[in-house]
């Protein structure tokens, strides 16, 4: 069969700050092309609509599969699985991926019939079998395990058990040095280990991945790094190194392997301050940018957000991450509750520390705790507002005064690593942003 896998259009802040390449895409396309099917990938982030349409014109596609991690991408895939079966009535839509698979039903109830099937969870475990059954029996389809459409769902989904068995497949991609994070440009993606065995409130990391922690070999990891291209990788692990000796293993490995290039990842505080030697020992193997999970700046919201961390600990995370010499960028969650000032305080705090400071809005997500448990209503449920910059919940100031309040908070914070020394680091990406308006 020929299957099209379609990563959806750009978010609206990525398209000044980065690009990344659909990984998660790339396994699913690897597992189906390993079958022996024919496989296709268009991402809309490098590429445009029309180029969708001319590629269903022209390839003809048996099935259609969507990545959909981001809920701001719904109303966009919906858009296109109804152009998709305007043009192709025959062809099999499917839509995959971390927000499809924790609204499938609202997801195919909204498409209207022009979507088949959600695949919930991870998608190399249940394509295969989904494809046997479109190719020889479309009744079989809502038996596939991890499948729901709107006649009925299979069982729930299975864990995929190696993170070793496939190589994501990277060449698919037409575009790859459209991919940039700052000045990491071209920027490649990779994954060490999947999920995380923590439970903050407001994620749904652990709830996709059923809190199961699994690692790749660092056999396996070197030999990914190694058919990258391009200079800088950015991990795409929900926490980097939990355990050290994994973290070991790799940069051994890549030391083996004679392999140089400029890392950025992501991790907990304390998972930073337990392995400090690691980190130092990736920083000389390149690691340059780092981004840190601080979300508050009292230990009343921390334990609300049941990070598991004190203020303390992120201070001295900090501190250390300073001494190590890396780019160090973290995230605040402003609540609606907030008013003048909470924003105040943000803005105080950013401006007496070096770090890149985001300020991004608190959102009840889908497959979140905080979805079951917030009991404020929703203000929208138009999903293209769930991009953690919109108040979806109601605001104790004015909306209006709340959004002048981010937004004047938002530039000044963009203003502080914006000046000269953040150039370095953004440089490319706001020149880019400039040019492409
Ligand atoms: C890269 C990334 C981004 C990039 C996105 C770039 C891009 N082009 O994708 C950027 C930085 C822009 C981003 C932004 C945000 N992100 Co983000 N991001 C990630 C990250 C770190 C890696 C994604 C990845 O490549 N994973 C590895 C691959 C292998 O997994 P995967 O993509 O999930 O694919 C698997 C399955 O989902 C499924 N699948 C995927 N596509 C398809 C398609 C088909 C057809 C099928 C069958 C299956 C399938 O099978 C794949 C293989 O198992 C994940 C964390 C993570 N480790 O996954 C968070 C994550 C997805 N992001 C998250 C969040 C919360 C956000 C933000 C809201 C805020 C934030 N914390 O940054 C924003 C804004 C999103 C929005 N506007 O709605 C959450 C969950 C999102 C949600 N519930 O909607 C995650 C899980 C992180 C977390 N721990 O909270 N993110
Ligand atoms: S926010 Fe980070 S530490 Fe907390 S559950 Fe999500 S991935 Fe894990």
């Amino acid at each position: 069969m020929r299957l099209l896998a379609v990563h959806p259009g750009p978010l609206m802040y990525t398209k000044i700050y980065l690009r990344l390449e659909p990984l998660g895409l790339e396994l699913v396309a690897a597992a189906v092309r390993q079958a022996g099917h024919q496989v296709q990938l268009i991402d809309l982030q490098a590429e445009t609509h029309k180029d969708y349409v001319r590629l269903i014109d022209h390839w003809q596609p048996d099935v259609v599969a969507f990545s959909c991690n981001y809920l701001a991408n719904v109303p966009e895939i919906v858009d296109l699985a109804k152009l998709t079966r305007a043009r192709r009535p025959d062809t099999f839509v499917l839509v995959g991926g971390h927000s499809a698979s924790f609204i499938a039903q609202e997801l195919l109830e909204h498409a209207g019939g022009a979507i088949d099937c959600v695949v919930k969870g991870e998608g190399e475990a249940s394509v295969l079998p989904l494809l046997e059954a479109v190719e020889h029996d479309r009744r079989a389809v809502a038996t596939v395990a991890g499948v729901v459409t709107l006649d009925g769902e299979g069982p729930p989904a299975r864990l995929v058990e190696n993170l070793d068995g496939l190589m994501p497949a990277r060449d698919l991609l037409r575009h790859r040095r459209r991919y940039f994070l700052g000045t990491l440009d071209p920027c490649a993606s990779i994954e060490f280990a999947r999920g995380c065995p923590w439970d903050c409130s407001f994620c749904s990391a652990w709830t996709f991945y059923g809190r199961s922690y699994r690692k790749g070999s660092a056999e396996a990891a070197g030999e990914d790094l190694a058919r990258i291209r391009e200079p800088n990788v950015f991990i795409v692990d929900d926490v980097a190194f939990i355990q050290a000796e994994h973290g070991y293993a790799i940069a051994r490995e890549i030391e083996r392997r004679r392999i140089r290039k400029q890392y950025y990842l992501e991790t907990r505080c304390d998972v930073l301050i337990k392995n400090q030697e690691l980190f130092a020992y990736w920083k000389r193997l390149g690691l340059f940018y780092m981004f840190l999970g601080i979300e508050a700046l009292d230990e009343e919201a921390l334990k609300a957000h049941r990070k598991r961390v004190t203020l303390n600990e992120n201070l001295r995370a900090l501190e250390i991450a300073r001494s190590l010499g890396l780019t160090v960028a973290i995230n605040i969650i402003a609540d609606p509750s907030w008013d003048e000032t909470h924003f105040a305080a943000v803005r105080d705090w950013a401006l007496t520390v070096p770090e890149v400071v985001h300020l991004t809005v608190a959102t009840p997500y889908p497959g979140t705790e905080l979805w079951l448990t917030e009991s404020r209503q929703l203000t929208s449920r138009d999903y293209r507002l769930f991009d953690v910059q919109h108040a979806v919940l109601p605001t104790k100031l004015p909306l209006k005064r709340f959004y002048e309040e981010l937004v004047n908070t938002q530039s000044v914070l963009n203003r502080k690593h914006l000046g000269w020394g953040a150039l370095r680091l953004y440089g490319g990406a706001a020149l880019r942003a400039a040019w492409t308006k």
